[in-house]
């Protein structure tokens, strides 16, 4: 487990106290349960936001490459081992981050982004400058040098190893790009369509190539009634429920190499309830059963 309580790639405060509201919300103790052998390796250290320089088009920039850097580092450490890495944000920027990291060991990964958004913008269509919104973008090769340049190879992830479960708030340059890279998303209209069984079974299908599998999971995937502790909650999202299934499918794979749980604001929260939910949908990626 590594905690990454950045706040600097979105505005609202609060997001830095994800890592410690997972832990305190029992993800040790349920892993340890699971007979997991834990390694917690704390919080990476980040920059402080009264710290930073106001900068133009990318918000908190510097900050958000260094802290990056930082974890791309500690990430290739830690998935060079027997381990599957656990991350906690800190907001989605952090993604780049991981995936830097992760994919030094990799050829082929595939990732599973469980968002409400496709977190596909750059420093030329980003609405907000907010760098949380350009994780999946970056990881493709695309955007801002100074992110881009964190990963250290053209890109991080191939686009069709790419599948993102539970949009509904996308923007137009980010439906160009998923066009034009031919991304498969199952937005809320598909998964309303065909359950999140099948989804699940054609997400698997999607990434049968891969030689590893990152699940990315930002909280604000979940419907707002579910996962209200979130920055940038969208109505008519996925359910507990769904979520669970989802979960559960993609550990018995025995695919998962690697996850991270963002977006988790305790400021937002209504009594831990996101951190919980996280907690419990970790639980279920790791093997948890109701009998
Ligand atoms: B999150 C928006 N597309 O770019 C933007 O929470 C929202 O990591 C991004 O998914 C949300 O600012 C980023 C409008
Ligand atoms: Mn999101
Ligand atoms: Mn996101
Ligand atoms: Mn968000």
């Amino acid at each position: 487990m590594l905690g990454v309580p950045l706040d600097l790639g979105q505005n609202r405060r609060g997001v830095d106290m994800g890592p410690s509201a997972i832990r305190y919300a029992g993800v040790r103790e349920r892993l340890e349960a699971l007979g997991y052998n834990v390694c917690d390796h704390g919080d990476l250290t980040v920059p402080d936001r009264y710290e930073q320089e106001p900068e133009d088009d990318l918000k908190h920039l510097n900050a958000v490459v260094e802290t990056n850097r930082t974890l791309a580092k500690k990430m290739e450490d830690i998935a060079s081992g027997e381990s599957i890495p656990l991350v906690f944000g800190g907001d989605h920027s952090i993604a780049i981050g991981s995936l830097a990291g992760i994919t030094r060991h990799y050829q082929n990964l595939g990732v599973i982004w469980y968002d409400a958004h496709g977190d596909l913008n750059t420093v030329e269509t980003s609405p907000s400058g907010n760098i949380h919104g350009m994780p999946l973008a970056v990881s493709l090769g695309l955007g801002h040098k100074s992110l881009t340049g964190i990963i250290g190879q053209k890109r991080a992830i191939k686009p069709e190893n790419i599948v993102i479960i539970g949009a509904r708030a996308l923007d137009d340059a980010e439906k160009a790009l998923i066009q034009k890279h031919n991304i498969k998303v199952f937005t809320m209209h598909e998964v309303d369509r065909l359950g999140m069984s099948e989804v699940i079974n054609q997400t698997i299908t999607h990434l049968k190539d891969c030689d590893g599998i990152h699940v990315s999971l930002d909280l604000d995937g979940l419907d707002p009634i579910d996962a209200p502790g979130v920055g940038t909650p969208v109505v008519g999202g996925l359910s507990y429920r769904e979520s669970h299934l989802a979960m559960e499918m993609l550990e018995e794979t025995g695919n998962i190499t690697s996850c991270e749980f963002v977006e988790v604001n305790p400021i937002l929260d209504e009594q831990n309830k996101t951190a919980e939910a996280a907690v419990a949908l970790i639980g279920s990626l790791f093997g948890e059963k109701i009998r």
